[in-house]
């Protein structure tokens, strides 16, 4: 049975803040598994496609040159629930807003620089996995499984 995968990315201040490690932990040690990995400077035209529902919003320009503006951690992550799971491992979209022990809780103060993406549907995770890993991403079997499911 396919599991469930989802579309998380370091943005351009969690890189240069090296806070890569510490969000990488926190999934793997949650139980997902890494499906994904790749850091990439990002063409303005992929950031426009990936943003593009937002792109009527007046902070749509400052948005896109944020996420071009230094290299992003692209990452695919799969497992139970991760969509949902892995939204409240991030926290609000406004870090002031979110909870402490929270990704942006812990890691951020303004919304233009909150840190991290992650998909907010199993539809849009699927999008953006096309999206940003058309290549494909990688097979591997979990052997740890039976100890993080039952
Ligand atoms: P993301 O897509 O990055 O995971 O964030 P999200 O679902 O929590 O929030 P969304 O509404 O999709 O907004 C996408 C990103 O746009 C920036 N933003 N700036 N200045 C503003 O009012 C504002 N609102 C949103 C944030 O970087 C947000 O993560």
């Amino acid at each position: 049975m396919a599991m469930e995968q989802s579309y998380i990315m370091i943005k351009p201040d969690g890189v240069q803040r090296g806070l890569v490690g510490e969000i990488i932990k926190r999934f793997e040690q949650r139980g997902y598994a890494l499906k994904g990995l790749k850091i990439m400077n990002v063409q303005r035209h992929l950031a426009e496609k990936h943003y593009e529902d937002l792109s009527s919003k007046p902070f749509f320009p400052a948005l896109v040159d944020y996420i071009i503006s230094g290299p992003v951690v692209a990452m695919v992550w799969e497992g139970k629930g991760v969509v949902a799971t892995g939204r409240k491992m991030i926290g609000a979209t406004n870090p002031l807003a979110s909870e402490p022990g929270t990704i942006r809780g812990d890691f951020a103060i303004e919304v233009g620089r909150n840190v991290i993406h992650g998909s907010d549907s199993v539809e849009s995770a699927q999008r953006e996995i096309a999206l940003w890993f058309p290549e494909g991403v990688t097979e591997w079997t979990q052997v740890a499984k039976p100890w993080i499911y039952e």
